[in-house]
């Protein structure tokens, strides 16, 4: 297992060495999924998009009626610390928030104190190839949780439904499984947002179909309008992706992902495409050039963290 000598994780308030980092088995984030919960990344020292992935986290939970604890400043402070506890210059933050600790039940009243940490370290969502070759897709018999049941929108726990999806992409060879919504068009994949260009146009679907409003989606958006590509938010089935230029994803850990193969289909010429990858490099020169520094200028920790990389 990755990480085991001694990562610093915040839980509750304090630091606390990775083998103290322990959550009650009555927190009900664990009994019943209740919480919510951010992945965020840092490059080159800086955290990317911070501001925004805090704000879509107290969302979530001003939605769920789950109170966070710290304030947007205390938790911004939180994140930045524990990336300096352990010296991440490139890395992957993780912060969950559940409703705590409480009694056998769903009654979020019995948890008087939510639980929140913060994970500072590093994740792989694919392996390194196929940002190379692209990704095989397959549409998944289960679907995307409706907005009615769960919106989507809310960054929950609960990604049960996700993961079964992904399991039946793992069976059939594919790398990625492709969520429908409950009326058959095209939601999401199970931790990535999609997109399409067909004609110099490029298109995903739209919140309301059930994705999350991903943070690199919107920054694909802002970056294409940006380029005066031809941007628009559309319902799309199975057929506008079958039919596509290119496909790819988005999102915090998968970043940018061309797919180059879908339900047996190949997608556009089998290789990933040249928007893709003009998108790809513009948001990682974003990525690099944005957000909130983790070390002040000079400071050792910095030089240190930066080599360690
Ligand atoms: N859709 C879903 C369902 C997600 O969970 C995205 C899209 C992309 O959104 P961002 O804001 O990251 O561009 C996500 C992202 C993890 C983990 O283990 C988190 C996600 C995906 C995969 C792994 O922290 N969330």
């Amino acid at each position: 297992m990755k990480g085991q000598q001694g990562k610093k994780i915040f839980l509750d308030g304090t630091f606390v060495d990775e083998a103290d980092a322990k959550v009650s088995v009555f927190d009900h984030g664990l009994l019943y999924g209740d919480g919510v919960f951010e992945g965020i990344r840092a490059y080159g020292g800086r955290v990317f998009r911070l501001e925004e992935h805090l704000e879509r986290l107290f969302d979530s939970a001003r939605a769920i009626r789950l109170q966070i604890p710290l304030s947007l400043e205390e938790l911004t402070n939180a994140v930045l610390e524990s990336c300096r506890k352990n010296s991440l210059w490139d890395g992957y933050i993780r912060l969950v928030v559940t409703r705590g600790k409480g009694d056998l039940g769903l009654n979020p009243a019995s948890c008087p104190k939510p639980t929140l940490f913060i994970i500072a370290d590093a994740i792989r969502l694919y392996p390194a190839s196929v940002y190379e070759r692209g990704l095989r897709l397959h549409t998944a018999a289960v679907r995307r949780v409706s907005p009615t049941a769960l919106d989507p929108a809310i960054k929950s726990l609960n990604y049960l439904n996700n993961i079964l999806a992904k399991m039946e992409a793992g069976a059939t060879g594919a790398d990625e499984a492709l969520l429908l919504n409950e009326a058959g068009y095209v939601a999401e994949c199970s931790g990535d947002n999609v997109f399409v260009v067909k004609r110099g146009e490029l298109a995903t679907p739209p919140v309301s179909a059930g994705a999350l409003s991903g943070i690199t989606r919107r920054e694909i958006l802002r970056i294409a309008r940006d380029e005066g590509i031809d941007v628009v938010e559309r319902n799309m089935t199975r057929y506008d992706l079958f039919v596509a230029d290119e496909v790819f994803l988005t999102g915090t850990a998968a970043e940018i992902v061309p797919v180059i193969e879908i339900d047996g289909r190949t997608i556009g010429t089998g290789k990933p495409g040249s928007l893709t990858q003009e998108l790809l490099l513009r948001f990682r020169a974003l990525t690099r050039s944005s957000g909130p520094l983790i070390y002040s200028a000079g400071e050792p920790a910095a030089a240190q963290a930066a080599q360690q990389q």
